[in-house]
């Protein structure tokens, strides 16, 4: 067995197929399904591709080279759709009269980045052709085109009409100017700014594509906690190279607008949105970056929020602020992205009210070229939140969906945590705001309130690492963070499905299992750090491992026993109208619903409740007993997929293999880490012994609460929650 694997090991070194994750979804290697092949070498053997902007060019420049890779032939691209093409690749505007009539009627409310692949007759011989208004629908159905193509699909099956349901969508970096990475675990920052205009890393290049794959239009490369030098000529012009190189795949830069900016890099006094000299310096700030960058996107801010500068320094509000910035970017069509994340040391209410009690009265009085930007839930990408309440309460102001890719609650870049779930969890959700059917996903496209802007975030999780993600599953959270940016509706499965087979492998052994492995991933996780609605426990400042003990940082809300509450008599939150009353904030249907014990799901429980550990759940366990064994469940469920990766070595890339067995390795020892060290925290309240069926732990709780990791990844200097 051994020298079969090295056998396979030297084999694919010598055909040079190992893969160290780079390519990432976009891989081409040759179709393994030779009917599928040989059909495809015939129908696909000579394209009609005009390429007459840099878009088309770099569509082009992808069919070769996916065709060449996945048809293992390089294409016969012709002069004209006559010299028997069977793929032909042209916009709207060119389409013969014979060629459009045939397609007529899919190019009703294609928009701007729509495409369509349809099965066509042409010149009297069958052909596929691949059409759009505009080029960059060429590019992103030339994408799907080949994604198809790399998941074996038949021929007939090569149809679709596909149109993004949002506007904007849009990775956030959390990218420091010297290149550390705040919650970043994939190495530095990718932007090299250092060598920046000059010298055009391949990176920069590769990131555009892999971003056009999916949809992404949008980028914004510098941390949200914004650093005004961004701002300044001399940056301004490196910004500029990389909008160069990623103009022609579509994306668009976005910049993080300091809010003291005109203190800090323009020497003015003050930095109060109703200063006229505040304004001008904005307005002509604008005027800079646009000179520079015709297509700039706006400014993201983080204000008032977790220190940062904003209006309220001066006694303005969030709507002054993002006004004055609105009005500097107006004349260029640009955007204001504000966030909403928002709580403040002066205000003790609940934190998961702050930013509704913030927002919502003032629904209506932004610019309309202002979008608010929301987290999924209202606290902070924990492993499990209750949707956002500002979602569905704002309907006369865009609201723009932020999701956190890096995995900052999740385990970082060690744990195999399949995020699509969790996303598609929130955007299934249904808000109620105007009765059943008011879910996320249509706040977000904008046909809840008929916004006429959308758009998703993602705080992106790459960096310098070789595979770009640090896991190699990581990608999977990349993939389907723009995926769902593009269609909020697509299901977990269908991404896991597409990721897997792009990824890895087409073969049925591999799919049904990894498919599986996948869609568990993120309850297993839930299960093995915050069960039944637990959440923030985590270590301070770093995030990393448990810290339900931590209780000695100034601010009440940066320490984990704000958010449990526990003692003798019981844990949790209670958020109903005996506690914080948060549940207000949510549509009645919901107040009522997850205020009422009966028929508040056990997922939220201590969300919204405060309860004895004698509490008997559903399952006729206590409370106490519940927690243990749903953190031992999640220990379980680690070990379970070990065990189905160790059954993929036929399928996966030894060298990948490997590294994804120790990687679960780790978070199965970091699972077992969750459970014993918040099991023998919350044990010293319920005074209740471990129930069966639950692994006793290996250390005390001293010894957990002794492990510091002052050099964990991704950490704020001086940061402290
Ligand atoms: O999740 C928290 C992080 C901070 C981050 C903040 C935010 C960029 O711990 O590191 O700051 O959220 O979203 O602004």
């Amino acid at each position: 067995m051994k020298n079969f694997w090295l056998l396979c090991f030297l084999l694919s070194t010598l055909w040079g197929v190992a893969h160290d994750g780079y390519d990432l979804w976009l891989r081409y290697d040759q179709i393994a399904d030779e009917t599928r092949l040989g059909e495809y070498q015939n129908a696909f053997g000579g394209i009609y591709f005009n390429t007459d902007s840099p878009t088309l060019k770099v569509a082009l420049q992808e069919m070769d080279r996916g065709l060449s890779g996945l048809l293992a032939q390089s294409p016969r691209f012709l002069d004209t759709a006559s010299d028997g093409a069977g793929l032909i690749v042209l916009k709207k505007v060119l389409l013969d009269a014979t060629t459009l009539q045939q397609v007529a009627g899919d190019f009703e409310g294609l928009g701007r980045d729509g495409f369509v692949i349809s099965p066509i007759t042409s010149n009297g011989r069958k052909a596929t052709l691949i059409t759009a208004n505009e080029d960059l629908g060429i590019l992103y159905g030339v994408f799907h085109f080949l994604r198809q193509l790399q998941m074996q699909q038949p021929l007939h099956a090569l149809k679709e009409r596909s149109t993004p349901k949002t506007d904007i969508r849009m990775l956030n970096h959390w990218d420091n100017l010297d290149r550390t990475v705040e919650r970043g675990y994939a190495g530095f920052s990718i932007w090299n700014w250092h060598t920046l205009p000059d010298l055009i890393d391949q990176r920069y290049i590769d990131y555009a594509r892999a971003n056009a794959s999916i949809g992404i239009n949008a980028t914004s490369p510098t941390n949200v906690n914004a650093n005004a030098e961004i701002l300044t000529p001399h940056y301004l012009e490196k910004v500029q190279a990389l909008a160069r190189v990623f103009r022609p795949y579509g994306i668009k830069v976005y910049l993080t607008a300091r809010f003291s900016a005109p203190i800090e890099i323009g020497g003015l006094q003050t930095a109060d949105p109703l200063d006229t000299q505040v304004r001008q310096w904005w307005k002509d700030k604008a005027t800079e970056i646009y000179s520079l960058i015709p297509d700039f996107g706006g400014f993201l801010v983080k204000a008032n929020s977790e220190g940062q500068p904003g209006p309220q320094n001066y006694g303005r509000t969030h709507a002054d602020g993002a006004n004055m910035l609105a009005e500097a970017l107006a004349p260029h069509q640009g955007t204001v992205i504000w966030r909403a994340f928002v709580y403040s040391e002066h205000d003790l209410t609940d934190r998961a009210k702050q930013a509704f009690s913030e927002f919502v009265p003032v629904d209506g009085q932004f610019h309309t070229n202002v979008m608010l930007q929301v987290k999924n839930g209202p606290i902070d990408f924990q492993p499990r939140e209750p949707f956002h309440p500002m979602f569905g309460a704002m309907p006369k102001t865009p609201l723009m969906m932020e999701f956190q890719i890096t995995q900052e609650y999740l385990g970082f870049s060690t744990h195999l945590v399949f995020l699509p779930r969790l996303f598609e969890e929130v955007l299934q959700a249904d808000t109620y705001r105007k009765g059943k059917g008011s879910t996320v996903a249509r706040v977000i496209d904008g046909s809840l309130h008929g916004y006429t802007r959308t758009g998703m975030a993602g705080v992106a999780n790459i960096g310098t690492d070789i595979n770009w993600t640090g896991h190699p599953f990581g990608q999977a959270n990349w993939y389907g963070f723009g995926r769902l940016a593009w269609d909020p509706y697509m299901s977990s499965e269908q991404i896991a499905e597409e990721w897997l087979r792009t990824t890895f492998s087409n073969e049925r052994g591999f799919l049904q299992p990894m498919k599986q492995l996948l869609l568990g991933s993120r309850e297993a996780v839930v299960h093995y750090m915050n069960p039944l609605g637990l959440h923030h426990i985590f270590d301070s400042g770093h995030h990393y491992g448990p810290g339900p003990w931590v209780d000695n940082h100034s601010r009440p809300e940066w320490n984990p026993v704000y958010y449990h509450r526990a003692d003798r008599l019981g844990v949790g939150f209670d958020r109903t109208a005996t506690g914080s009353d948060a549940l207000q904030q949510y549509a009645p249907h919901w107040a009522e619903k997850w205020g009422d014990l009966a028929s508040c799901p056990e997922e939220y429980l201590l969300w919204f409740h405060h309860l004895p550990w004698t509490y008997v759940l559903k399952n006729g366990h206590t409370l106490w007993e519940g927690m243990a064994l749903t953190y031992q469940q999640g220990v379980v469920e680690v070990q379970q997929m070990k065990n189905t990766w160790a059954q993929m070595a036929p399928y996966v890339d030894l060298e990948q293999h490997d590294r994804v067995s120790m990687l679960l390795d780790i978070q199965l020892k970091e699972a077992r880490w969750w459970r014993d060290a918040c099991l023998l925290y919350f044990g010293q309240f319920s005074g209740e012994p471990l129930p069966p069926g639950v692994d006793a732990p290996d250390h005390s709780l001293g010894y957990y609460q002794s492990l510091k990791f002052p050099y964990a990844p991704g950490i704020r200097p001086s940061w402290d929650d």
